[in-house]
């Protein structure tokens, strides 16, 4: 089982709509083993986004992540990071499908709604980045039997 990090952004807290994303993931049969709500700082946006770090639009989106205080989820599946990915859609929301979170909540590739981890390699420092070790948690997820077969994983 893989874990990957998703993070609902200012556009998800301020619209309202946490209980709804949060549910997507939940209703794919994805295990939540972490959540909590935190201010991202300066030096943690710039670690998250450096690949983006010579865009023109860094400040602004850094910017937008700092609105408002943002929640981290850990979230454990197969093949959680891919698949947590096709459920968000693609970045920008007016490309994204309908069905996915983008495609249903947004028009906007900056508000748009969710990050997630990209690779197993980002989901694994993300990971590090937002949670501490005590707040993953390794619990037993009764729904298991019913949403894989036993020699899937
Ligand atoms: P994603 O992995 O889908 O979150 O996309 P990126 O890591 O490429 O982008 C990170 C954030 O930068 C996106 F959520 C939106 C923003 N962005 C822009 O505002 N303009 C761009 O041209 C590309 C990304």
């Amino acid at each position: 089982m893989e874990i990957t990090v998703v993070i609902l952004k200012p556009s998800a807290v301020q619209r309202g709509i946490m209980g709804e994303v949060i549910s997507r993931f939940e209703r794919k049969g994805i295990q939540i083993v972490g959540m909590k709500m935190l201010k991202l700082t300066d030096e943690v946006l710039n670690e998250h986004y450096s690949h983006l770090a010579e865009k023109p639009f860094f400040g602004r989106i850094k910017a937008s992540m700092q609105a408002c205080p943002v929640v981290v989820l850990a979230l454990r599946g197969l093949d959680a990071v891919s698949a947590v990915r096709k459920l968000t859609g693609v970045t920008n929301g007016r490309d994204a499908l309908p069905g996915t979170i983008r495609g249903d909540y947004c028009l906007s590739v900056q508000e748009n709604i969710v990050h997630a981890s990209d690779s197993p390699e980002s989901a694994r420092a993300e990971l590090r980045r937002f949670f501490a070790d005590d707040e993953v948690f390794d619990y037993s997820y009764h729904p298991v039997p019913y949403l894989y077969a036993n020699d899937e994983f």
